[in-house]
């Protein structure tokens, strides 16, 4: 007995335990990680104490000084990984990536946002690391000393834990690496500290590429496009909008759940409501935003180049240098002069690089703005001043023009002055949500005032109006709130998909085009349909998205975590829905779902290979692949 009472558990033990079964709480009460049966909440428990016991262990080999050192700063270091982590995941509802790791000046200027997602019990995430920290400063006999056996012994122990925990994985969902698409799978299987090391290995991999690629894919992928992306038709909404301006707004974290919705008997988009049913207004209801992590850029991306962004990073940061065919470039070429217009500063999401590469005339960014306590807040100048400002810009530009602006007030936090409030707060138990009632009412009615400037000024009339929710607003971290909103029991797959439904609208002055279309489309068919509406025909562009007016589409709106809409199915996180009725299908029902699904994997992986490799550098858009140009743009050539 006395044996047993003397007997010491040595600290990197200690320090495994208490560090692994803190990272399952958070698992399992702090991330929204679902658990659908025993074996995952198993996994999930294994996974952080193997990987803890993985670091804390390797202490065995050191002295006995050097041990102490090691396992307090290691303990606080993973603390810093996971709260880190944690942070991004209350906003974004997904895990850091490398590449977004180099976006740090965004971080900095996320300033207000963050303190709204620190919370005051987060303090008890460093208990334990109090705790290793003075258990490895007063009570040094913590230390091993373990002679050359019990060291192999201890590693031993690594290797098997290790391997039970990726054998789990594995048997709980096969070819998890390879399928990696969901970040939130590879967490919940493997952990999030082996989930960094697979990101990193796979940025690695993803920057090679560039090197390695020669162009001889580039026909596969056009080929691919041309017989399922490309329409042999020409709907008779070609060159309805021909030689107009093109004033387009991406309307910030804009969804469509706002729309005909009310708080407190009052509507939350008045303007939006009745826009959308104007007798010029072509409005799709079932339009999808399909952006990633590299949020409103990646919208932008999507609708300038009609190619996916990446699944990890922003594609406008990590590959703002390759070759494109976008928009701007092309509208250039047909005497378009065109514009951005955006209240913050320039070097946000690396956007004067990429506004420069894409063939921007222009970009009318902070410095271009008259900024006063009285008209910023949040993120910056609001709304109202942001067009009222502009204006003057506007009209100053050759015509014909297109021209972009983004919305910054309706952001996260949703921060607005109460005197500029003109409607209640929403009660729920998110404030997120509830301020966001305030800003989406504050943005529809900057949206009034600026169609009315632009009338003033004598620009509407010859002008095209788009307006695009860029992304969703609400992330999943506050689908309970959500659900009292919706006045549904909970928020199911189906559901979070049609959330990411925002609004899009083509208004074409004294057109008496308007009507609502039904079919699904997605950011990804802007480019075409813009294109197509301004009658310019681009034979040659090379495009995942398609026209939204030909009947000759293809049957989905792919998103880049691998889940999509179809007309007649709606598929998240291996998940497969009735897309009429919102029903999961089980068994060979949802087998329907899985000839989309290969697809949808193919399509995204097409766009990845086209954006590592940047293939479009070897790629004649004036002419088409059959008279390739291989350029030398740097350091890869392939002559
Ligand atoms: C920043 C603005 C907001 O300039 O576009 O970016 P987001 O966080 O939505 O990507
Ligand atoms: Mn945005």
């Amino acid at each position: 007995m006395r044996k047993f009472y003397n007997m010491r558990v040595p600290l990197f033990v200690l320090a495994s335990l208490l560090f692994g079964l803190k990272t399952y709480f958070v698992y399992r009460f702090v991330f929204n990680l679902s658990i659908e049966n025993p074996m995952q909440d198993f996994i999930l428990l294994i996974n952080p104490i193997a990987s803890a016991y993985l670091i804390f262990a390797l202490s065995v080999w050191m002295k006995s000084k050097h041990q102490m050192v090691y396992l307090r700063w290691t303990a606080l270091v993973g603390t810093l990984i996971l709260y880190f982590n944690l942070i991004f995941y209350r906003n974004f509802t997904d895990f850091i990536t490398i590449p977004v790791l180099f976006q740090g000046n965004n971080a900095a200027d996320l300033g207000g946002s963050l303190l709204t997602l620190v919370h005051l019990e987060d303090l008890l995430l460093f208990v334990d690391v109090v705790a290793v920290w003075y258990l490895s400063k007063k009570v040094p006999s913590l230390a091993t000393d373990f002679q050359k056996a019990g060291k192999i012994a201890t590693t031993a122990v690594i290797f098997l834990l290790m391997t039970v925990n990726v054998v789990l994985a594995e048997m709980e969902r096969p070819m998890l690496f390879v399928r990696a698409f969901d970040r939130e799978y590879l967490v919940k299987n493997i952990g999030i500290f082996n989930y960094h090391v697979y990101d990193a290995t796979m940025h690695t991999k993803s920057k090679a590429q560039r090197v390695l690629a020669d162009g001889s894919e580039i026909s596969e992928i056009e080929n691919y496009m041309r017989e399922n992306t490309e329409s042999d038709e020409t709907s008779d909404m070609f060159g309805e909008a021909e030689g107009k301006n093109v004033i387009f707004v991406s309307i910030e974290s804009f969804q469509n759940f706002l729309l005909d919705s009310q708080v407190n008997g009052k509507e939350i988009t008045p303007f939006l409501n009745d826009f959308k049913e104007d007798e010029d207004t072509m409005w799709f209801k079932n339009f999808y935003h399909q952006t990633a992590q590299g949020k409103t850029s990646d919208s932008e991306f999507l609708i300038e180049n009609s190619l996916y962004p990446l699944d990890r990073g922003a594609v406008y940061f990590t590959h703002g240098q390759n070759e494109y065919n976008a928009l701007p470039e092309i509208l250039g070429e047909n005497n378009y002069y065109s514009s951005v217009y955006h209240a913050n500063n320039k070097s946000f999401w690396n956007r004067d690089v990429m506004y420069d590469n894409l063939g921007y005339d222009k970009f009318f960014s902070e410095p271009a703005y008259e900024q006063t306590p009285d008209n910023s807040f949040g993120w910056g100048l609001e709304d109202k001043a942001f067009f009222e400002q502009s204006i003057k810009y506007l009209q100053s530009q050759g015509q014909p023009f297109y021209s972009k602006f983004i919305t910054l007030t309706h952001h996260f936090p949703f921060e607005l002055p109460e005197e500029k409030a003109n409607i209640d707060k929403y009660d729920s138990g998110s404030n997120t949500l509830n301020n966001s009632i305030q800003t989406a009412r504050y943005t529809d009615e900057s949206l009034k005032q600026f169609i009315q400037q632009l009338k003033d000024a004598g620009l509407y009339e010859d002008s095209v109006l788009v307006l695009m929710g860029d992304h969703y607003g609400i992330s999943d971290y506050h689908n309970k709130a959500m659900s009292k909103f919706l006045n549904k029991d909970e928020i199911t797959g189906y559901d979070h998909v049609q959330l990411q439904r925002v609004p899009f609208m083509i208004h074409i002055p004294d057109s008496g085009e308007g009507q609502t279309f039904e079919k699904p489309v997605g950011q990804i068919d802007v480019k075409p349909t813009l294109l197509h509406l301004l009658g310019i025909e681009d034979k040659n562009d090379l495009t995942f998205g398609t026209d939204m007016f030909t009947s000759d589409r293809k049957d989905f709106v792919a998103f880049r975590d691998g889940g999509f809409v179809s007309n007649d199915y709606i598929f998240n996180k291996e998940k497969c829905f009735d897309r009429e009725t919102g029903e999961e299908l089980q068994k060979e029902k949802a087998e329907a779902c899985q000839p989309i699904k290969e697809k949808v994997d193919q399509e995204l992986k097409y766009s990845d290979t086209l954006i590592y490799g940047d293939l479009f550098r070897f790629y004649n858009f004036d002419h088409g692949e059959e008279q390739p140009v291989k350029k030398q743009t740097n350091e890869t050539s392939t002559q």
